[in-house]
C-alpha cells in the first residue's frame, strides 16, 4: 500500500463572520443572474477565457481524484456544422417520434424544438466526455469511481466559471450522443456527457419566464 503524501492546507482563506456573510450573499446575487441561453451571437470569444474556465472545471473533486473528464473545445465552423447536422437528426427523431407526450409537455414551457442553430452560431461548443474507465499506456484498464457525479460537478464549475467571465451557456443533450465520439475522434472509454454551448447572447435573446424553487422547497435544516 502506498503511503499518502500530505502537505499543509496552504491556500485556505478564512474570512471574518461579516465578510463571510457578505461573500455568500454576493455570490448568490451573482449566480442567480445565470440563465440558460438558446440564442447566440457569432461574436468571437478569446480562447484564453475558455482555457481558464476549463482550468476551473478541472479543480472539481472526483472519485479517487481520477479526474474522469475530457473537454473538447470546438470552434471550427465545419465541425460545428457537422455536430449540428447530427444533433438535429437525433432531435428530430426525439421530438417527432421518441419523446412521450408527458416529456413534450414538460418541455413546452421552454419552447425547445429540433432546430439547433446555436450549434453553429456560438463561438464554442465544449463537448464534455466522461471517462468510464482510464487506459494505461500499456493498454490496461484503470477503474474509475463516481464518474457521473465527478463529471457533473466539473460541469457545474464550468458553467459557473463561464457565467463569472460574463458569457452565457446552454447544457445541450442530444440523445443519443454517440456521434460525438466519431466526429471528434474520441476513444471508446469516453462517453459523451453533454455539449456546453458557450458565447455571448444574441442581442435579441429571450429566455423562458420560469422560476426557481424557494429555499424552503429545496432545503431542510434539522
Ligand atoms: N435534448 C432535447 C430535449 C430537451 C430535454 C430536456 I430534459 C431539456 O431540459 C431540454 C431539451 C433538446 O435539446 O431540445
Amino acid at each position: 500500500m502506498p503511503e499518502p503524501t500530505l502537505s499543509p492546507l496552504a491556500e485556505y482563506q478564512e474570512y471574518s463572520a461579516d465578510v463571510m456573510m457578505r461573500r455568500a450573499a454576493d455570490f448568490y446575487a451573482d449566480i442567480r443572474r445565470r440563465r440558460t441561453v438558446r440564442q447566440y451571437s457569432t461574436r468571437p470569444v478569446a480562447r484564453e477565457v475558455i482555457e481558464d474556465c476549463l482550468r476551473a472545471a478541472g479543480t472539481a473533486p472526483s472519485g479517487a481524484n481520477l479526474q474522469p473528464w475530457h473537454f473538447v473545445v470546438v470552434s471550427d465552423p465545419a465541425i460545428k456544422r457537422t455536430i449540428r447536422v447530427e444533433a438535429e437528426k437525433e432531435e428530430r427523431e426525439f421530438y417527432q417520434h421518441k419523446a412521450p407526450q408527458e416529456w413534450l409537455d414538460a418541455l413546452a414551457l421552454l419552447g425547445t424544438d429540433e432546430h439547433k442553430p446555436f450549434l453553429e452560431d456560438a463561438p464554442y461548443l465544449i463537448a464534455i466526455f466522461a471517462e468510464s474507465y482510464g487506459v494505461r499506456p500499456d493498454g490496461g484498464k484503470v477503474k474509475h469511481y463516481y464518474v457521473q457525479e465527478s463529471v457533473g460537478i466539473a460541469t457545474g464549475l464550468l458553467i459557473a466559471a463561464v457565467h463569472h467571465a460574463g458569457l452565457v451557456s446552454l447544457t445541450h443533450t442530444p440523445s443519443p450522443m454517440g456521434f460525438l465520439n466519431q466526429i471528434l475522434g474520441r476513444p471508446a472509454n469516453e462517453r459523451p456527457f453533454l455539449i456546453l454551448v458557450v458565447g455571448y447572447p444574441a442581442e435579441s435573446a429571450t429566455v423562458p419566464a420560469i422560476a426557481r424553487k424557494p429555499l424552503e422547497a429545496i432545503a431542510t435544516f434539522v
